[in-house]
């Protein structure tokens, strides 16, 4: 009975004016979307207890700040993330959950066993939109495993080009709160969403929405692949104009399908062959739009030549922009604003980008490879490649990309403090490549853990000694940083900065 008036009261929450007075919120975490997250319930009126693991000096510079402008409590440390806190003395009505903190984690697992919801800031930023009289935006959400942040961009681009007011906020890094709470607001946002976060999202209503592409990651947040794409696939709920799948991803055929959306909502494809009835594609090197044309029956509108959006537009970029230019038009932008937002389209550092060139050997930087799936797109772009990989693994299995890509494996250079997973496959599907310990050879006689920055630096010379006339050098970890950088651009830095090094030495000649 207790539970039912709480969701009750919650159901009410609705907009920035409904009565936020005295609900008490705990807001478990303290990154960049606890802060806005706690900010905003503060602002609201809410009484609000803010926890973290973290005690180091960002995280207690944040506290400061919450507790200043009227944070109930902020409790930094180990000691207070292993229970559900009590705010106020008494049992919290919401919690808030950073996107880093699954739902096994203890406090929430309490929270959920106590019958108390939990959302995470995407759901209270579609709540308070629209705050102190400001018109709500529209929101076009994108998810997928791989291209998130390319298409947010690209989708941002063309909004933008087409002179509307816009943003890219959410996993891309701005909160959207920040967006939501901006004093001169927005028209549209381009939203990317991670599965984290679509997994306490619980009543957006997105005026177009996409899922790029699928495949494993994750999949220890989620407790296994099905929970992953599961989440993935709450992106098309309640989707009011144009549900957006890959035809060239059944899977993402499906979720559509299963999608409880608004009535009249189309789906709409996208894909990188010639599209059909309701979709968006490419024609002899051109993106047209089958879709959002009024005689889409017997004829495409162009858009944009794909030589114009880069020199080098590989497979997946050119699903990107399919992907972008059919959530943008679904919002009403014009064929020539596509075109000028894709016109030399940067897709952004760390993503296949070419660091270096010498004695025919390329150095390429892939960091933003942080899944199978996304190692599998660079990998295929090269021939003979002497391969930096290894990472947090995040409970994926290497087989199919290592059988997959054996045969234009030279070398493997291992980073990453536990390579087992990524050993196997190798050893199993790859038993003639060599393969090369970079963290254990990096790691001092005591024992103690080198910096990512020093492991890299020396997979980075010891790849240059291997390679070969015709090999690129490829850091595409297959795995996620966390363990030895604070971040992908991170180990990317890391990996330019020793390539460059190298590059200002002369050349070795054997
Ligand atoms: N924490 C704990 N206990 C836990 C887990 C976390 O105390 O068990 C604390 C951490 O000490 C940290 C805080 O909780 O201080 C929250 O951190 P968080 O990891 O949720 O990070 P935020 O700073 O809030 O950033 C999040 C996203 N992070 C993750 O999903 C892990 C950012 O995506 C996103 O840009 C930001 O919100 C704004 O929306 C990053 C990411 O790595 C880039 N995303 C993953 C990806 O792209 O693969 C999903």
């Amino acid at each position: 009975m207790g539970c039912r008036t709480v969701s009750e009261s919650l159901d009410k929450l609705t907009s920035w004016d409904a009565d936020w007075k005295g609900l008490r919120v705990v807001v478990a975490g303290l990154g960049v979307t606890g802060f806005s997250a706690a900010d905003t319930l503060i602002e609201l009126g809410a009484t609000v207890t803010v926890i973290d693991s973290k005690d180091d000096e960002l995280t207690r510079q944040r506290a400061e700040t919450l507790t200043i402008v009227g944070a109930h409590q902020v409790l930094l440390g180990a000691e207070h993330v292993s229970a559900l806190p009590r705010v106020d003395g008494q049992q919290p009505q919401l919690v808030i959950a950073s996107p880093g903190w699954n739902p096994r984690h203890p406090v929430l697992a309490e929270a959920t066993q106590a019958g108390i919801a939990i959302w995470g800031d995407v759901e209270l930023a579609w709540r308070v939109q629209g705050c102190e009289g400001r018109k709500s935006p529209q929101w076009l959400v994108i998810t997928g495993t791989n291209g998130k942040t390319t298409t947010v961009g690209m989708t941002e681009a063309i909004l933008l080009a087409a002179g509307h007011k816009a943003i890219a906020v959410g996993n891309v890094g701005t909160p959207i709160l920040d967006a939501v709470r901006d004093p001169e607001g927005y028209d549209v946002l381009a939203v990317e969403l991670s599965s984290f976060q679509l997994h306490y999202t619980h009543s957006i209503s997105p005026l177009a929405s996409v899922v790029l592409n699928l495949a494993e990651d994750h999949v220890d947040w989620h407790g296994g692949f099905d929970g992953y794409r599961q989440d993935k696939a709450r992106i098309y709920e309640r989707t009011q104009v144009a549900a957006i799948f890959n035809n060239e991803a059944p899977e993402t055929i499906t979720m559509v399908e299963n999608a409880d959306v608004v009535e009249g909502c189309r789906a709409v494809g996208f894909t990188t062959d010639t599209p059909g009835l309701s979709m968006v594609g490419i024609v002899e090197g051109l993106l047209v739009d089958r879709a959002f044309i009024e005689d889409r029956r017997n004829s495409a509108a162009e858009l944009v030549a794909l030589e114009q959006i880069g020199q080098i537009v590989p497979r997946h970029t050119a699903a990107n922009a399919a992907a972008a230019a059919a959530l943008t038009r679904a919002y009403g932008v014009p064929a020539e604003a596509v075109a000028r937002g894709l016109t030399g389209f940067d897709a952004g550092a760390h993503r296949i980008q070419a660091v270096a060139r010498r004695d025919e050997i390329l150095w390429i930087n892939d960091s933003k490879a942080t899944n199978p799936h996304a190692a599998d797109a660079s990998l295929s772009a090269f021939g003979k490649v002497v391969w930096i990989a290894g990472g947090v693994s995040k409970g994926v299995d290497y087989a199919a990309l290592v059988s997959k890509h054996a045969q234009r494996l030279q070398r493997v250079l291992l980073i990453g403090t536990d390579n087992a997973t990524l050993l196997a496959a190798l050893a199993e599907h790859a038993p003639t490549v060599p393969v090369h310990d970079i963290t254990s050879a990096a790691t001092d006689p005591d024992g103690t853990a080198p910096s990512g920055s020093r492991v890299m630096t020396r997979a980075v010379r010891q790849a240059a000694t291997l390679a070969t006339a015709g090999d690129t050098v490829l850091m595409a970890p297959a795995a996620a940083s966390m363990d030895q950088f604070s971040s992908y651009a991170q180990r990317g830095n890391a990996f330019i900065s020793a390539v460059s090094d190298l590059m200002d030495e002369p050349t070795q000649t054997n």
